[in-house]
C-alpha cells in the first residue's frame, strides 16, 4: 500500500512484475533499469537465481520529482514464476500498488499465462487487496518469436477489459518502457485518488508518466 508523507511531500509506491515462469519478468525490469540508467548508477538487485529463474526476487528502487511539490518513490519488483513458489509471490505483493503482468506469447504457455493470472488475483484477495482496485498493465512479451499467440486472443482470453497492453520484446528494449510508464501513470492517479491529491489542469500521473519520459530522453 501507497504511502503518502504529508511532511516531507513524499509518495512511496510499489509496483510489481507478475507472470508465469521465464515469460520475461527479469527481463523487463532490467531492459526498464537499462534504459533509466544506462549507466548502473543504482543497481537492479536480484535475489537468489538459479540458471535463469528468479527464486525470491529481483528488486529496483527508483526516485522521480520533484513534481507538483512532491517527490515519488517506485520500488520495482519481480515475483519468480514458477508454480511452486507461489507463497513468495503472495509476499511480494504485499502492498502492492499497480502490477505488469508479462505474458509469454508462446502459444504453449497459453495456460501458464491464465493459470498465473488467476494466481494473481488469488494472492491479491488472500493480501486483502481487492484485485479490481489494483490498476493493472499487460505485457505481450517475446513477440520476436517466430511463432506467437495472436494478441486479439491474448486480448480476449487474459485482458477482455481491455486495460492497458503493449507488445514487447524485453531482450530488445521494446516496449517495455512504455509498459512501466503507463502502469505509473495509473498508479499514481489511483494513489492520488486514495489520498484526495489533486492538481488542476494535467493529473498527477500525467505528470509522474512525463518525467519517466524525460529521464530517458536526457540520458
Ligand atoms: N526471444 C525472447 N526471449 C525472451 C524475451 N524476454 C525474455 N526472454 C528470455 O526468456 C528467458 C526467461 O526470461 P526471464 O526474464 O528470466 O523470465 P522471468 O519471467 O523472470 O522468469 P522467472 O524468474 O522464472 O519467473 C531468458 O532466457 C530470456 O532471455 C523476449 O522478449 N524474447
Ligand atoms: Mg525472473
Amino acid at each position: 500500500m501507497s504511502v503518502v508523507n504529508t511532511r516531507d511531500r513524499t509518495i512511496n509506491t510499489k509496483i510489481v512484475y507478475y507472470g508465469p515462469g521465464l515469460g520475461g519478468k527479469t527481463s523487463s525490469l532490467a531492459s526498464v533499469h537499462q534504459q533509466l540508467d544506462p549507466t548502473g548508477e543504482t543497481p537492479l538487485v536480484r535475489l537468489q537465481t538459479d540458471e535463469e529463474s528468479t527464486l525470491f526476487f529481483d528488486y529496483l528502487p527508483l526516485a522521480l520529482g520533484p513534481f507538483d511539490g512532491y517527490r515519488l518513490k517506485i520500488q520495482a519488483f519481480t515475483v519468480p514464476g514458477q508454480v511452486k513458489y507461489n507463497l513468495t509471490r503472495r509476499y511480494v505483493l504485499l502492498g502492492v500498488d499497480a502490477v505488469i503482468f508479462v505474458a509469454d506469447s508462446s502459444p504453449s504457455r497459453l495456460g501458464d499465462n491464465l493459470e498465473s493470472l488467476e494466481s494473481l488475483r488469488g494472492n491479491l484477495e488472500s493480501n486483502g487487496i481487492d484485485p479490481v482496485s489494483v490498476p493493472l498493465v499487460f505485457q505481450w512479451n517475446k513477440r520476436d518469436l517466430p511463432d506467437v499467440t495472436p494478441i486479439e486472443t491474448l486480448s480476449s482470453r487474459l485482458n477482455p477489459e481491455l486495460l492497458p497492453a503493449f507488445p514487447t520484446c524485453a531482450i530488445r528494449d521494446l516496449g517495455t518502457f512504455d509498459a512501466f510508464v503507463a502502469a505509473t501513470r495509473a498508479m499514481v492517479d489511483s494513489v492520488a485518488r486514495r489520498y484526495h491529491l489533486s492538481n488542476p489542469g494535467e493529473s498527477l500521473g500525467e505528470i509522474a508518466a512525463r518525467h519517466l519520459s524525460s529521464r530517458t530522453r536526457s540520458t
